[in-house]
């Protein structure tokens, strides 16, 4: 016996046990980002096949001055889910350059994120002014009634993908709820595109992005003393025309049974069995102006790169 130190189970335990106990298996995609696996994400970033941060970023380089010029100044940038901030820099340097009076306030759940957030933006764009809010978007948009300039919020890296649709709309109409008729949102959003390039983006050749969703598993095992075997289970990822989206799966590779030591809980696999655990969503232009008109926003602009992979859109409440 291994001695295991006696806590309560984590708050997403429920969750976990609710996925698991259904008879369509789905862990939720939020447990991807613990330590290491936000450094396998931050990885996948890199990858060639990954074409999404690389192609977001060539646009904000290509159209920050256009960017800042529309959400106008002074203006308060607020960033939701602004990690350690990599891609704002640019379109914060724009603002600066423009000489633009402009504050940012990264949003995230992790401190520590946040903190290399802000040494990063002092270092690249010492006249911006940085105030890190550290906060969890299932309590609301709340914060931002405590920022009462102009705001530009900022959504990028399609991680409005990760929702399906009503989610989608319950989380950008929450978000309205808290501006004013001169702020402007920018939303990131990968477009629909060939399966060619689709598939490959989520199960990439080096095989990191199969590493980042076994480590949910990996995560279970050390948190809810779980007894998945990794190599019982393969990373599937998946086009579906019909929903719009990538979906991404854990499989079984052989009839099995999974115990959680912490939850008196254990699970039966069948072979060829899955565990849905994530759904990244693309686009078409009509889908992301229908999203942001029913949540109360209007689409001002949308800004593409070359081959019309991904988009950046500004919108106005
Ligand atoms: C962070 C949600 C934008 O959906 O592309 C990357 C997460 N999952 N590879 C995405 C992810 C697998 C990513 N988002």
């Amino acid at each position: 016996m291994i001695a295991r130190p006696l806590v309560s189970p984590p708050q997403y335990a429920e969750e976990v046990i609710r996925g698991l106990s259904s008879p369509r298996k789905t862990l939720p995609c939020k447990l991807f980002y613990d330590a290491r696996g936000s450094a396998l994400f931050d990885e996948i970033t890199l990858l060639p096949e990954y074409y999404l941060t690389r192609t977001e970023l060539e646009i904000l380089r290509d159209r920050s001055p256009e960017i800042a010029r529309a959400a106008g100044s002074p203006v308060s940038i607020v960033e939701l889910g602004a990690g350690t901030a990599t891609k704002t820099g640019t379109l914060l340097s724009a603002f600066a350059r423009g000489q633009m009076r402009v504050k940012y306030f990264p949003v995230d759940i992790s401190p520590a994120a946040l903190e290399d957030a802000r040494k990063r933006i002092r270092q690249d764009c010492p006249p911006v002014v940085v105030k890190p809010i550290v906060a969890d978007f299932s309590d609301g948009f709340g914060f931002l009634r405590n920022i009462h300039e102009r705001k530009l919020v900022l959504y990028l890296g399609s991680s409005i993908g990760n929702f399906d649709w009503n989610e989608a709309v319950a989380m950008l109409k929450s978000v309205r709820g808290q501006l004013s008729p001169r702020d402007t949102l920018l939303l990131g959003t990968d477009m629909v595109k060939a399966p060619e390039i689709l598939v490959p983006a989520y199960d990439d050749a080096r095989g990191i992005t199969p590493q980042f969703n076994k480590n949910i598993l990996v995560r279970l095992n050390r948190e809810l003393g779980a007894d998945f075997d990794l190599s019982a289970f393969r990373h599937v990822a998946e086009w579906s025309p019909r929903a719009s989206r990538m979906e991404i799966y854990l499989q079984s590779e052989r009839d099995q049974t999974v115990a959680f030591a912490d939850l008196n809980l254990t699970v039966r696999f069948a072979a060829g069995e899955r565990i849905h655990t994530e759904n990244s969503y693309k686009y078409t232009l009509a889908m992301i102006e229908q999203m942001l008109c029913v949540s109360g926003f209007r689409l001002e602009k949308t800004w593409f790169d070359q081959q019309k992979w991904f988009g950046l859109n500004l919108a106005r409440v």
